[in-house]
């Protein structure tokens, strides 16, 4: 039986990465969905672009992208680097690039280019990086980028937790339009928890992997999850995200 498993936000550190594939050893019928932020933090962001790009001639790969995405796509595309990305990681993503040819960035680039801001299955099931807000669904997202940055999704589910029935009249009108929702974007390890996290149909695998947490994959059918060590000890030279 193909499997389908969600992994969360990867931020530079490719020994992550690669230890989480080993634990979960997909097959080539199962369906890899990346839910964005490959880069900015530890310091392999272009390396891991690489390996993904592996990963999608071996599997069946579905990439979002995330805000992390944008700034570096942007970058890579010729405008002056985000300041606010710089500070946030992004610093230790242009040193990854430091050695790539123009036709090596040029590859990742059209690679950026083909991430989607979401992906909707054959089971209603969303998959996108950060959140939406419109009550028709992220396609009339008002703002553009706001899959990639809204922490609104993710808050509302978090104090509904189990608490509040699909058949209520309070569950929110965006979240009932699909079956389940995978995101990343706001780390678990805000809450201190430190495994994926759920409320209403809303599930976040953001597990802190640019922090001091680790990096997570699951599988969406059965909720079993996979987790790489804490990444600060795969790369304890560095400081990731953490300040
Ligand atoms: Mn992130």
């Amino acid at each position: 039986m193909a499997r389908t498993f969600v992994i969360g936000d990867i931020h530079g550190a490719l020994r992550a990465l690669e230890q989480i594939i080993g634990k979960i050893k997909p097959k080539a019928a199962d369906t890899l969905i990346f839910l964005g932020d490959y880069v900015d933090g530890w310091s392999q962001s272009a390396q891991v672009i690489d390996y993904l790009m592996q990963l999608d001639q071996q599997y069946k790969c579905i990439f979002i992208k995330g805000n992390h995405d944008a700034w570096c796509e942007s970058w890579l595309m010729g405008s002056l680097p985000d300041p606010t990305w710089v500070f946030n990681g992004g610093q230790a993503t242009i040193d990854s690039y430091s050695n790539l040819t123009q036709v090596q960035k040029n590859i990742h680039i059209a690679f950026y280019n083909r991430m989607k801001d979401y992906v909707i299955d054959a089971e209603n099931r969303l998959f996108i990086h950060a959140g939406f807000t419109s009550m028709h669904g992220p396609a009339m997202e008002r703002f553009e980028g706001n899959t990639r940055w809204d922490r609104t999704l993710w808050e509302t589910a978090l104090v509904m937790g189990k608490r509040i029935k699909r058949d209520s009249i309070l569950y929110p009108k965006r979240m009932k339009l699909f079956n389940e929702i995978y995101i990343g974007h706001t780390p678990t390890i805000n809450y201190d928890v430190f495994v994926p996290m759920n409320g209403g149909n809303v599930w976040n695998v953001d597990t802190g992997t640019a922090f001091y947490g680790k990096l997570t994959a699951m599988d969406i059918a059965t909720k079993k999850f996979w987790q790489s060590d804490p990444v600060r000890e795969l790369y304890p030279d560095e400081k990731g995200r953490n300040r």
